[in-house]
């Protein structure tokens, strides 16, 4: 066998069944990895029109770009699936739902989906250090909550591809500019790709220097006792309710019940669902 594969003293190692499982272990790790989507030249440039009018629609529901601009909060379309049902395989999409499940278990939720439209030598919001879980300043043994960014686009050096902080999921604390300096990555990634990391991952956006607009549409899906960025089942209206995977992804499941009754009554339905299945 090859040295460099060779240990001792090692009583505990970990084995990965599959690629997703390979995956999984350089998000808990590093926090991070890049996956295939495997979506069409086609279907990327469909993501890219409705983005854009999702966008266009949104910036005059708020009176104008200035706006937007104003709330730090220009270039991204919110809530994507909320405007247009195309979105809604990205968020559903199976070997993402695997690898994600692989990391939070069978019982997540989608707390937000975002498109970032990184336009050349415009600035923008998102290019600042942050965790996709703002403000929180803990570590968890687990993962409580997982990115999924698509990329629409190329991302590379020149279209503003984005940086990370490998495993700085597991420390507290934003790291010392000298640690930044040193260990920053950035993570270039083929059109269709999607990044998926601890949402506790430190990364930004990079600036975009193409002359062509960059498009990433990010995800985070959580464990569900983290509420949903915005209340999608409200935002939906019922739509997607009486489909079993999208119902429990998109929130409808997890809303609080109104009462002591209703809550009970919830737990009776699960039980039959599950006496059904089973029989
Ligand atoms: O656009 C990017 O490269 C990063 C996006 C991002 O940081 C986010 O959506 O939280």
């Amino acid at each position: 066998m090859d040295a460099t594969f060779q240990c001792h003293g090692v009583r505990e190692a970990h084995r990965n069944a599959d690629g997703l499982d390979a995956a999984a272990e350089d998000i808990r790790n590093i926090g991070y990895t890049v996956i295939d989507s495997d979506f069409s030249p086609a279907e990327l440039q469909t993501i890219r029109e409705k983005a854009d009018a999702v966008y266009d629609r949104q910036v005059r529901e708020c009176g104008g770009e200035g706006s937007l601009e104003r709330m730090h909060d220009s270039s991204v379309a919110r809530c994507v699936l909320s405007y247009d049902d195309y979105f809604v395989r990205l968020a559903a999409h199976e070997k993402l739902l695997g690898l994600v499940a692989r990391l939070l278990g069978d019982n997540f939720i989608l707390l937000g989906q975002n498109a970032i439209i990184n336009r050349a030598d415009r600035k923008h919001d998102q290019v600042t250090w942050h965790r996709d879980l703002t403000y929180q300043h803990f570590v968890c043994s687990r993962p409580l909550a997982i990115s999924a960014l698509y990329c629409i686009d190329e991302f590379t050096d020149l279209t503003g591809a984005t940086t990370v902080l490998p495993a700085s999921h597991k420390e507290e604390a934003f790291p010392s500019r000298g640690f930044v300096e040193r260990h920053q990555r950035v993570v270039e990634a083929r059109a269709g790709s999607i990044i998926v990391f601890d949402a506790m991952l430190y990364h930004r956006g990079g600036v975009n220097k193409s002359g062509r607009t960059r498009l990433g549409v990010n995800h985070i899906f959580v464990m569900p006792f983290i509420k949903q960025q915005i209340d999608l089942p409200a935002a939906l209206g019922g739509k997607f309710r009486d489909d079993p995977l999208l119902s429990r992804l998109l929130g409808y499941d997890s809303a609080s019940p109104a009462s002591a009754y209703f809550w009970r009554m919830s737990k009776i339905e699960r039980a039959n669902g599950f006496v059904a299945k089973a029989g």
